[in-house]
């Protein structure tokens, strides 16, 4: 059907073309026009909900004239297109980093965009940081991976490249958390309670897709191959909605698509139920359409094996590739031109479906030849491995899976059977290598499909996140592997956060005075963060050192304000020692490999020291000198089903409140739990911290891209010899980065050790661990301290933990005897901070993977 606007009624359109809104004056009239029309409310009932949505309603018009205007540009230059698949994006809020983007370098020098639609905001009766707050975190993720798959949308829309994203509309993000009597307690997220300003749905858009039922071979040719079409016959059908985020690059007119399905019934009735009288059921049937996309899965680093999951995933994947292929016939190219075309980047194995998906779609539905159809798949597809944990590499029943998608199971075993071929033919008679590498895994009960193999055989490059990472994948978990196709096809892109969030909209004090000191008033060192490297010379510089002190300074304000919130006015953190109060911040998901543990021990002896000296009959304010000021901060999130990183937080939260209760030791020492971490309180954490703890057992971080977040707002690191801690060390000097612990290459030796040969632990923990069993705190820790003490210390506490205290110690010198030398680190690593720009990674996958071009205007 022919839908455009005919030749002669285009003038109409013309005349009226809309127009973005440029100045002060012009956004308060559409601010005006939104309040009384699109939300139908007035001068006499506009609160900071409704400034927020008029205001965005304004912003969003504008993205959507940019919007238009750049996906008819991609289209017409009909330029390769990159489709990032990412089960979760961690977007946090989209107001502010929308007016930051807007800045387009057009504006006279000095004013910034954001400035004007603040004093316009103003000007109407409200104050803009208000206003920003009421907007609630898109928080479609659960931790790195979906934050990383957010920065990486904005930096190909500032990249310019024509590069969509695809995910799923959850109803529920990551569960919010809340703490009761010092424990999790998780409750629902339902983050479009005030209808999404930032979302447009297209219900003109339904693609269905199938579950279950069959595979009818009875009219392909040769019968029984399951290698020539054959025909899937559904035995469930949902449809599946897109909602379109426009996502706006820096400084560019480029505004790009992050595409999100929603599940819904389909409008076929099951006329044999309904005839039957079974009525109600038949409805119920229909409703459970919604439950696939209701909820995301808030484990990270974890594989549950759940059909719901499944379903989400081939749910997701079948959608997307049917709008990628849907895209692609319009271009008319020949099929052989899809990987020149469409380039589609696997954010972890969740995607994986897509591979088959594709050859389904080429073999079944366009009848292509098997191996010209695997050619193109194998030519599109390309993967990103986030971990080398055992547990959370996604594996699935052949049962299960099977009965879900049983021709996808076909090809599956038809895509293993030629892999297994290509090995054979390679090293011959190796029956221990196919055992090793086949996509079906036959030791266990029952056989299950290895995803992550299944991924690697179908696309053309894989990468880890970090140097270490990169090379650990390499020699461990797909070794055999890089033997079979050589070490070409594996390949490192370490991660990079955006500088537009991370820096620009967390620490605005921060930006200005880089901004100021490099006399770059457009902030043009956001785009080209080689800029930064003018810090250096002003390292030492007393004036300048003050400076950035003052902003420090006002960023923990800031952080305390947040707290003495959360804590109910609690006054937890003294505002008066603030300036010599070292902030030692670990925001992350609690897991024991990253070791939160080790990090609230440490707090625990610190504060057994203090307690000691006091009773010896030291005065406190010696004690001080060797325990200066320092406040301890947690947050994060546990998986609901983590009983030890449930616990972990309980004690956290038992020590928090006997340290902070405990008069004799003056503030000195402060604990706190901040509640319910995600990305909107990370903006206000992480510009304030001294120093942040990356402190994860070697070899099991794969990168980590909090580290990043920290350097780039002038904290230093205290962490391990693992994930992006190395590169980050590599930038910014091994003098300025705090490094203890044991090396990746030592830690199977150590868990050997623990197993077969223990030793008692040193006595730093054994304290430790001996006051924890006493019940000075509240709760039982016994599984905890069992874990180390019994269990094979799987994570190395007892091997780290005195290298651990000893750098803190050092930490402590630094910092507090000789705060000039700490102040010309925290300059130079933010000097330095540039290679881990989420722009850097975004040109390395467009070069070496994906092989697209910005398209300029
Ligand atoms: C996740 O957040 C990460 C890896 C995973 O396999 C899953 Cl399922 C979730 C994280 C890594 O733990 C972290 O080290 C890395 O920085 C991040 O992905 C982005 O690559």
């Amino acid at each position: 059907i022919d839908t455009m606007i005919p030749l002669q009624s285009r003038e109409i359109w013309k005349k009226h073309g809309v127009k973005k809104f440029e100045d002060a004056d012009e956004f308060q009239s559409k601010f005006i026009q939104h309040v009384e029309t699109t939300l139908a409310r007035s001068l006499y009932n506009c609160d900071d909900l409704a400034a927020y949505q008029a205001t965005s309603q304004s912003v969003r018009d504008n993205l959507v004239i940019d919007w238009n205007k750049s996906q008819q540009r991609q289209t017409a230059r009909d330029s390769k297109r990159v489709y990032y698949l990412s089960l979760e994006f961690l977007m946090g809020r989209a107001l502010d980093n929308a007016l930051i983007n807007s800045q387009d370098g057009t504006e006279e020098p000095g004013v910034q965009k954001r400035e004007r639609i603040k004093g316009a905001i103003d000007q109407l009766g409200f104050k803009l940081e208000d206003v920003l707050e009421q907007e609630p975190d898109a928080a479609l993720g659960n931790g790195g991976l979906g934050r990383l798959a957010a920065c990486f949308i904005d930096s190909m829309a500032t990249g310019d490249y024509p590069a969509w994203g695809y995910g799923l509309r959850y109803q529920y993000g990551i569960f919010a958390q809340k703490i009761i009597e010092g424990y999790q307690v998780e409750t629902p997220d339902y983050w479009l309670n005030f209808t999404n300003p930032w979302e447009i749905e297209r219900s003109e858009i339904q693609v269905p897709i199938n579950f279950y039922g069959y595979v009818d071979r009875s009219g392909s040719e040769s019968g029984d191959s399951t290698l020539s079409a054959s025909k899937w016959i559904g035995g469930e059908r949902v449809i599946a909605v897109p909602y379109d985020m426009p996502i706006p690059g820096f400084k560019t007119e480029n505004v790009n698509n992050l595409r999100m399905w929603s599940a819904r019934p389909t409008t076929e009735f099951d006329f044999a139920k309904f005839n039957s009288g079974d009525y109600k059921n038949s409805v119920e049937q229909q409703q459970r359409a919604e439950s696939i996309t209701a909820v995301l899965y808030p484990n990270d680093n974890f594989q549950e094996g759940k059909e719901l999951r499944l379903k989400q995933q081939y749910f997701w994947c079948a959608a997307s590739l049917h709008d990628i292929v849907r895209r692609f016939k319009k271009s008319k190219h020949s099929w052989e031109e899809f990987p020149n075309q469409v380039a589609i980047q696997l954010n972890d194995t969740h995607p994986t479906l897509a591979i088959v998906e594709l050859q389904r779609i080429l073999v079944d539905l366009e009848h292509l030849d098997w191996h010209k159809a695997w050619d193109i798949v194998t030519k599109t597809f390309a993967y990103t491995n986030h971990t080398v944990m055992q547990e959370a590499l996604e594996k699935w029943p052949v049962g299960l899976f099977g009965h879900l998608l049983p021709r996808h199971l076909e090809i599956i075993y038809d895509i293993n059977w030629f892999f297994l071929k290509f090995v054979e033919s390679k090293f011959p008679r190796d029956v221990d290598l196919l055992s090793k590498v086949s996509i079906i895994e036959e030791a266990s009960q029952e056989r299950q499909i290895r995803m992550a193999f299944l991924a690697i055989v179908g696309s053309h490059k894989v990468n880890g996140v970090a140097e270490l990472h990169s090379e650990l994948i390499k020699t461990t978990i797909f070794q055999d592997f890089v033997k079979i196709y050589g070490p070409s096809k594996f390949t490192n892109v370490t991660n990079g956060i955006t500088p537009r969030r991370w820096l620009k909209q967390a620490n605005p004090k921060l930006a200005k005075l880089i901004g100021d000191t490099i006399n770059d008033p457009q902030d043009d060192f956001l785009l080209n963060m080689s800029k930064l490297t003018e810090l250096a010379k002003y390292a030492e510089d007393a004036d300048f050192q003050t400076k950035w002190n003052d902003v420090k300074q006002f960023n923990k304000l800031r952080l305390a304000d947040l707290i003495e919130k959360l804590y109910e006015g609690e006054d937890v953190i003294n505002r008066d020692h603030i300036r010599n109060t070292l902030f030692d911040i670990q925001v992350k998901r609690i897991h024991e490999y990253k070791r939160q543990q080790m990090n609230i021990f440490g707090c625990i002896y610190r504060y057994l020291s203090i307690k000691k000296l006091l009773s010896e009959g030291v005065p406190i304010n010696e004690v001080e000198k060797k325990y200066p000021r320092r406040v301890s901060i947690f947050g994060g999130k546990s998986a609901p089903g983590y009983y030890m990183a449930k616990l972990i937080i309980k004690l956290i939260n038992s020590v928090s409140d006997v340290v902070n209760h405990d008069e004799e030791i003056n503030n000195i020492l402060k604990v706190v739990f901040i509640p319910d971490y995600n990305v909107s309180k990370a903006e206000t954490i992480i510009p304030a911290s001294d120093l942040s703890e990356h402190i994860s057992t070697a070899g099991t971080e794969a990168s980590g891209t909090s580290n990043m977040k920290f350097v780039m707002n002038g904290g230093l690191i205290i962490g391990t010899v693992d994930g992006a801690n190395v590169e980050i060390t590599r930038e910014v000097g091994e003098d300025n980065i705090f490094l203890f612990g044991n090396l990746a290459e030592n830690v199977d030796e150590l868990r050997y050790q623990h197993q077969y040969h223990p030793k008692p632990l040193p006595e730093e923990l054994e304290q430790v661990l001996q006051v924890v069993e006493s019940g000075t705190f509240d709760g039982d820790f016994k599984p905890l301290v069992d874990s180390i003490r019994h269990h094979g210390d799987y994570y190395l506490v007892s091997d780290d933990f005195k290298s651990y205290v000893q750098t803190q110690s050092l930490v402590d010198d630094v910092y507090h005897k000789n705060k000039k030398e700490w102040l010309k680190k925290s300059i130079l690593s933010v000097a330095n901070v540039g290679f881990f720009s989420s722009d850097r990674c975004i040109q390395e996958y467009a070069d070496e993977i994906w092989n697209v071009e910005p398209l300029n205007n």
